[in-house]
């Protein structure tokens, strides 16, 4: 289906900014309740060997695509927010792994996040941006949606659940890598689900295929591909930098021109230690 280079010939741009995962040891989660609540295996731990890991973003032009086998085929499937499965399976599949959900999605009742099937037995990172140069104390007294209080009573409703909080302060500093890479200033908004998702499985597969992330032929003004609602805002960006992120994440693409812009695949390898 596709051609990949193996590597040498994309451009020496890696992901260096990681996305970490709050843990008890934090400081001051070490002394809240709240840290009591953070599960003590780290992200993954479950699996013994991660050979291939597929996104799906939510994107309009999912629709139609027939990707849903070839997503399937992946060890590890990363969705988005509440991106259903139900109805769409032959074009996003029917495998989820981890969802990454915003804290507006935790937090509002319209997504009955502690309820839902679509959040549970699966594994869970969730995050909320705080503001820039934000203290874990700050954020906690302060964060943009409160999330806390749903993300409690989820754990101690499944208490072998594997979810977790994304640390807001490794947000924006994947932020600033993507501000480091865009010559043009960009907003200080953080970075869309879709690149924080990314950012933070990189480091467990050897390699990511992101679907429908840089836009393919398949482009349709929808905005995702479960709704019929029209904005393009929500491929090229309004508030979160979403433009900047795609062209970076094109940059490190090793993804043939047929596989990116006809089938929707990008695709990024892990770096190897010292690779630039
Ligand atoms: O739309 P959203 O994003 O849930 O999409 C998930 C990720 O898919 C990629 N995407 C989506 C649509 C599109 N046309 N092109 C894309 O590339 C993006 O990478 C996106 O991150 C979010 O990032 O969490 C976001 O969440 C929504 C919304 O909160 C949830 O869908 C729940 O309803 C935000 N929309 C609003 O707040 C109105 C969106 O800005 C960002």
């Amino acid at each position: 289906m596709m051609d990949y280079d193996d590597g040498s010939m994309a451009t020496c741009m890696v992901m260096k900014a990681k996305v970490r995962i709050l843990r008890k040891r934090d400081p001051p989660m070490n002394k809240l309740p709240l840290g009591k609540f953070f599960p003590k295996r780290k992200l993954f731990k479950m699996f013994q060997e991660i050979r291939s890991c597929a996104i799906v973003s939510s994107a309009g032009s999912m629709r139609n695509s027939r990707l849903g086998h070839f997503i399937d085929l992946h060890d590890i499937v990363m969705r988005f927010n509440n991106a259903p499965v139900e109805g769409f399976e032959e074009d996003v599949g029917t495998k989820t792994t981890i969802r990454v959900v915003n804290s507006q999605v935790v937090s509002k009742a319209e997504f009955n996040f502690v309820n839902s099937p679509i959040f549970q037995n699966i594994t869970i990172a969730a995050w909320d941006p705080g503001k820039y140069n934000v203290t874990l104390k700050d954020w906690l007294e302060n964060a943009d949606f409160n999330l806390f209080v749903n993300y409690e009573k989820f754990r101690k409703r499944y208490p072998k659940s594997n979810a977790y909080l994304i640390d807001p302060q490794s947000i924006w500093k994947l932020w600033d890598q993507l501000q480091g890479f865009t010559r043009t200033p960009i907003r200080c908004n953080p970075p869309s689900s879709g690149f924080i998702g990314l950012a933070l499985l990189l480091p467990h597969c050897p390699y990511v295929d992101f679907i429908e992330y840089v836009p393919s032929t398949r482009l349709n003004g929808r905005c995702h591909y479960y709704s019929d609602e029209i904005n393009s805002a929500c491929t090229f960006g309004a508030w979160h930098p979403l433009a900047a992120e795609k062209l970076m994440t094109l940059k490190m693409n090793v993804a043939d021109d047929y596989a990116t812009f006809q089938n929707g695949i990008i695709r990024i390898r892990r770096p190897e230690p010292k690779s630039c």
